[in-house]
């Protein structure tokens, strides 16, 4: 398998660990991916979860918000303001909002972050030239008060286009290792074929 293939989480991903953790125990027994974060920001299920999607224009956080609520993804268009839908997965209702990410709308942002569960922060793997610009305004967000300790899940999307950098080489960039206020996890994946999106291993309630 390639070793880009989205489903398989790199080296360097926890299942929201410390990185610290991370450093003790490279191979996390945690279940990978977005219902393992989920379950580990809940001890049980049947609770109800505010979760932001947040990124660049053109990541593809409108595709991933499709693809967790198993819609089509073909007829995707620029968002102007925000999407949200409510999944229902494995006893968790997930409201998630879904914000435009164009530089004009990067300010009203903010507005969207109060009683959030979760941060999930798309990139897109292929436009290495806003990394630099992806990482500030991530870096920004993380300064936010209103996100003091919120848990972020960053997708390394798009991994699919053979110019996509590793998901190790985003985090490295990004300097996840040196968050010290909150759990982190990193996942590649495409949205646009689905791979990485949900969890590849079996579930394990915590
Ligand atoms: N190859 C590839 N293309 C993708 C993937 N995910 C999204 N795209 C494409 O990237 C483009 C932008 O996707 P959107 O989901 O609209 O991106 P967005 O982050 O919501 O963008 P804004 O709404 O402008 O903030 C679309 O043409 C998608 O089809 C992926 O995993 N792989
Ligand atoms: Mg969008």
């Amino acid at each position: 398998m390639d070793s880009r293939a989205p489903s398989s989480p790199l080296q360097n991903e926890g299942a929201l660990q410390q990185p610290s953790t991370l450093q003790d125990s490279p191979s996390p027994p945690h279940p990978r991916g977005l219902l393992s974060v989920i379950q580990r920001l809940r001890g049980s299920p049947g609770q109800e979860l505010r979760i932001v999607l947040l990124g660049l224009d053109n990541a593809g956080k409108t595709t991933l918000l499709k693809r967790l609520a198993s819609e089509e993804v073909s007829t995707i268009t620029p968002t102007q303001g925000f999407n949200i839908k409510s999944v229902h997965s494995h006893g968790f209702k997930l409201n998630i909002w879904d914000i435009g990410g164009q530089r004009a709308v990067r300010p009203y942002w903010r507005k969207y972050l109060g009683s959030t569960d979760l941060l999930i922060y798309v990139i897109d793997s292929a436009d290495q030239k806003r990394f630099e610009e992806t990482g500030q305004e991530l870096a920004e967000l993380t300064e936010e008060e209103s996100l003091m300790g919120v848990p972020l899940l960053v997708f390394a999307n798009k991994q699919d286009l053979v110019t996509a950098a590793p998901a190790a080489e985003i985090a490295e960039g990004l300097s996840l290792h040196t968050y010290r206020d909150r759990e982190w996890q990193i996942q590649a994946c495409s949205a646009l074929s689905g791979e990485g999106v949900q969890p590849s291993l079996p579930l394990r309630m915590e």
